[in-house]
């Protein structure tokens, strides 16, 4: 029997390197492997919502992202892709979850702390109710495999114990998922500060790469990457963390093993290292981009997002009147 994998990106911020190795690639590639699978992936606008947006830069990264998606690779026949607002029943779900969740296990959420000492003041509720949502965009479906980075581990947990706990409550009802969280790339580093995820969400753009970035930004930002002093090629996260990041893109968007790398640019200098890598990403995210502007202004993606609307809605219409019998609510 086939398997269905179900993941999403909110559109907070621009689409950055770490995104692409954590998750679409990932995506894409289990999409390749994987031939009697059905993939389900969404846009998660009601998630951006918990913080700040303006709402004209909302639309287009929403519409931006369903495009990269599909410009990534991913097979538009074999995928059922949409934007999660369009589909109502993921925030009923998300409401009837929330009913299944204790305050204790949100009060313990990493994002959700990282996130709310950035901000300190109006921090909203559905900040902190936000992994009861995302439960609820997995489990609407469900989805056996959620292909995500090593931050979403957390949450992925999470999942699975409401998901437990209303199935011991009420019955086997929802599928229990577990995550997919690739060897190499779980966690892209910032550019800048190594130590840190490498994300969207920086006021400085130096830290990470926009999969819309040019060619001159590409290369000038890896220029200026963050290495050591130590002068050798040499995987070591602890001692080298600058190096080890840009050796994990390396291998990451060559397919290949971290020691691959490491033995090729053994006796090179950081510079030269630094050059070839350039210019593999150039090499990746220029044709994406190409793709990506033929499909932003094409009919072809509003019929793909109508088509994803049309699959996902009448999946989650039927598993939420199921839901809402099995809990006693409304009439029949
Ligand atoms: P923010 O950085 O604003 O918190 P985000 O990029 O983590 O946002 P999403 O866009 O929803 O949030 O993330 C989409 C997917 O990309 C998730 O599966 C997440 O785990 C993955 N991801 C995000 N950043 C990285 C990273 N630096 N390395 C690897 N995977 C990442
Ligand atoms: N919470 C995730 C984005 C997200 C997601 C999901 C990922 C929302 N719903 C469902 C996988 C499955 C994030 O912040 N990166």
């Amino acid at each position: 029997m086939g398997k269905r994998i179900v993941s999403g990106i909110k559109p907070t911020g621009t689409l950055t390197l770490g995104n692409y190795i954590g998750a679409i690639k990932q995506f894409v590639k289990l999409q390749k492997n994987r031939k009697e699978d059905e993939f389900f992936l969404f846009v998660a606008d009601m998630h951006a919502i918990t913080t700040r947006q303006v709402p004209a830069e909302l639309r287009k990264r929403t519409l931006d992202i369903a495009a990269m998606y599909l410009a990534c690779g991913l097979e538009k026949e074999r995928t059922v892709l949409f934007i999660q607002s369009e589909i109502k029943e993921h925030v009923e779900l998300g409401y009837i979850l929330q009913s299944n969740t204790y305050m204790g296990e949100l009060e313990r959420m990493t994002q959700y702390k990282d996130k709310s000492i950035k901000q300190d003041t109006s921090i909203t509720s559905s900040l902190f109710t936000y992994p009861a949502l995302m439960a609820a965009d997995i489990l609407l479906y469900d989805a056996d495999y959620v292909p995500v980075g090593e931050d979403q581990k957390q949450h992925l947990e999470l999942t699975r114990d409401i998901a437990n706990r209303f199935n011991n409550f009420y019955g086997d009802f929802f599928t229990v998922p577990e995550p997919l969280i690739p060897e190499v790339g779980a966690r892209i580093m910032d550019l800048q500060e190594p130590n840190k995820k490498m994300s969207k969400s920086d006021e400085f753009d130096k830290g990470y790469i926009s999969l819309f970035d040019d060619e001159a930004a590409i290369k000038r930002k890896i220029r200026s990457a963050v290495t050591d002093s130590l002068a050798k090629i040499n995987y070591d996260p602890i001692n080298q963390p600058g190096l080890a990041n840009l050796i994990t893109i390396f291998a990451s968007i060559k397919d290949l093993e971290i020691a691959q790398i490491v033995e090729k640019y053994q006796n090179s200098t950081y510079q030269t290292f630094k050059e070839d890598l350039a210019q593999a990403l150039v090499d990746t995210l220029i044709p994406i981009q190409k793709r990506y502007q033929e499909l932003i202004k094409s009919q072809e993606l509003q019929d793909i997002l109508d088509q994803g609307k049309a699959i996902a809605g009448e999946y989650a219409f039927k598993k939420m009147r199921k839901c809402k019998q099995k809990i006693g609510l409304g009439r029949k």
